[in-house]
């Protein structure tokens, strides 16, 4: 009887606890694991209540039990998963269903599998993210929830799995927040969904976690890192190989279980014109993980940015995660390849991901093109500077961002803001996030979109605080679509008083592919072209100017933009339409970068 209560007591405790999330598996796709893409049902939960009864408590047997509905039981069932509606994960459900174009709330997703444990590893749920709340659990029991929609998260779900059948079910809430980040005012669709790859993977019992190789930051002809296994054991072996360099070396972890390599090496730079990448194998015991690794450096000196010690100028473009000829959240591998191979055509050596970290393909295949990367945290015009709630949670999504891709070489700019407004609470919670990014990364450089100051007599100043916490001063200007016309643009003098580079974050105006008219007409693909010609010329003319990166690659969803016939709730501003027809402003900035990459 004892015997029985205290098992029973175990198994009470048990389901009380949430599995903890882990920290990230670095390179997921280098991984063993079982792709959980495909179709989930889904149950549109506007009351949340498969969450909550009706005094709005928790309840106990949620739709997350997803229980069975039988019709001959007194046990009254008002939700069925298998016999509801399905959708293609992953996706946003405002563009695959019609019905919740413009829903915010909760909506309940459901996916069964199979699986068979192996003796001795563990099983690891990896979302890729999942915007923007989302609350997981395996086989009836909670795993663990996750707060923002950019970033990825997994869980060790090792003792919730069974062989043979299992389901898996996540509550996903979009519904916007103050306090959140981003906040509850944006210029994008706030998609909802499981929007990145859902993997189910396989790792031992002690497994590589995480690792880090770069150039040696001080000395030349040294790689340098570090691999950490999940553990705190001292003197594991671990093999490190970068078989093109004849480079095999044995690590031994210290007690914190991650160990430390100095490697004399003089292995090819990556450039954007030859984005060499190496093959990497690390392995430790059975485990044999594989990564393919670029090398560069990126300092700033003066005005001006260097790439492997070369002056640069970075012909950018900003891009946000918008699906190429569909529309919805762009997730895959080809939707990288379609958005990414634009930005080249364009003759782009850099793109500036907007306005939340994208997905890891789009990263991966950027590096592989030759693209460097801007990345940006969703911090974005006011938030709460002052709630604390808020500003952890920034950090989260910083931390996050920087933690899966500080592998990619392509990555050369942390961004950690968009146009926020001037005030000591705001400079105190981006100071404090811009130390923070130096903390785990001294070896990329940090900046954030910031605005100029009204021009007086026609001189644009930079006056913000933040410049003495970023590498790069980056700005936002709009002359010529919400601030002057296009002929203002000759006037327009630029003073920008501190010693840094400078990049022209954003700039551009609307345009409905297929509108012609008179150059002075708004919202012609005419007045657009016009618009990047004078803009250009103006540009050119800022002291410092080491990069550009115009608004925007493709038209995308915004609930902001609602001109009929003109908007239909896209924002025009893209040079490319929806549906991949180029405008003539496209053609403008080709011309303008052929010519920039003839001068360095
Ligand atoms: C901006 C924002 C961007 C908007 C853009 C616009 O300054 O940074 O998110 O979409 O302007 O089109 O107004």
């Amino acid at each position: 009887m004892k015997r029985v209560c205290i098992l029973l007591l175990g198994a009470f405790l048990f389901s009380l606890c949430e599995a903890k999330e882990i920290p990230l598996l670095s390179n997921i796709y280098g991984r063993s694991y079982i792709s959980l893409n495909g179709k989930w049902n889904y149950i549109v939960d506007p009351l949340e209540n498969g969450y909550y009864g009706y005094r709005l408590t928790p309840k106990k047997n949620g739709f997350f039990l997803n229980e069975k509905v039988k019709t001959s039981s007194s046990n009254l069932i008002e939700y069925n998963f298998d016999t509801a509606q399905s959708m293609d994960i992953p996706s946003d459900w405002n563009s695959k269903d019609e019905s919740l174009f413009f829903y915010e709330g909760t909506v309940w997703f459901k996916r069964d599998f199979d699986t068979r444990k192996k003796a001795g590893m563990k099983y690891v749920l990896y979302f890729g993210a999942v915007n923007y709340n989302a609350k997981v659990y395996v086989n009836g029991r909670k795993v663990g929830e996750h707060e923002g929609g950019y970033t990825p998260f997994n869980f060790d779900v090792t003792k919730y799995l069974i062989d043979g059948h299992n389901f898996v079910v996540v509550k996903v809430d979009n519904k916007r927040h103050p306090e959140g980040v981003p906040t509850v005012n944006m210029d994008w669709w706030n998609y909802g969904g499981i929007t990145r790859d859902v993997l189910l993977a396989e790792v031992p019992e002690i497994y590589i976690e995480d690792y880090q190789i770069h150039l040696a930051k001080d000395m030349s002809g040294y790689i340098s890192g570090w691999v950490k296994l999940d553990t705190t054991l001292s003197l594991q072996n671990i093999e490190f190989e970068i078989p093109e360099l004849q480079l095999k070396e044995f690590l031994r972890t210290d007690s914190s279980g991650k160990a430390t390599f100095h490697l004399q090496a003089q292995p090819e730079l990556w450039t954007p014109e030859k984005p060499k990448l190496y093959d990497v194998v690390i392995r430790y015991n059975k485990e044999v993980l594989k990564d393919e690794i670029g090398f560069r450096t990126i300092t700033t000196k003066g005005r001006k940015i260097y790439l492997n010690g070369n002056p640069i100028f970075l012909r950018g473009v900003s891009i946000h995660e918008e699906a190429p000829f569909r529309q919805g959240r762009a997730w895959s591998k080809e939707d990288a390849v379609t958005l990414l191979s634009w930005a080249k055509e364009m003759g782009c050596n850099y793109v500036r991901l907007a306005h939340y970290p994208h997905n890891e393909h789009m990263i991966r295949v950027a590096e592989k093109m030759g693209l460097m990367v801007w990345s940006e945290i969703p911090v974005y015009w006011t938030i709460q500077w002052k709630n604390k709630k808020t500003y952890g949670n920034a950090k989260r999504q910083l931390h996050d961002m920087i933690y899966r891709d500080k592998n990619r070489c392509c990555v050369i700019i942390w961004s950690i803001a968009n146009e926020t407004p001037h005030g000591k609470d705001r400079d105190y919670f981006l100071s404090s996030l811009s130390k923070y990014a130096r903390e785990l990364d001294n070896s990329r450089l940090i900046s954030m979109a910031m605005e100029v100051t009204k021009a007086v007599d026609n001189v644009n100043e930079l006056k913000d605080n933040m410049h003495k916490y970023v590498d790069i001063l980056s700005f936002n200007q709009y002359i010529g679509w919400y601030r002057g016309t296009n002929e203002s643009c000759r006037d327009m003098k630029w003073k920008i008083p501190f010693e840094k580079p400078v990049i022209v974050s954003e700039f551009g105006g609307g345009a409905l592919q297929g509108k012609y008219g008179d150059k002075t007409e708004r919202w012609t693909e005419d007045y657009q072209e016009e618009l990047y010609i004078q803009n250009l010329k103006m540009l050119d003319r800022i002291e410092g100017l080491s990069g550009l990166s115009p608004w925007i690659l493709v038209d995308f969803r915004s609930p902001r933009r609602q001109l009929p016939g003109i908007q239909d709730f896209f924002n025009r501003k893209g040079l490319i339409s929806s549906w991949g027809i180029k405008k003539k402003g496209y053609f403008v900035m080709q011309r303008y970068y052929k010519n920039k990459a003839g001068l360095y």
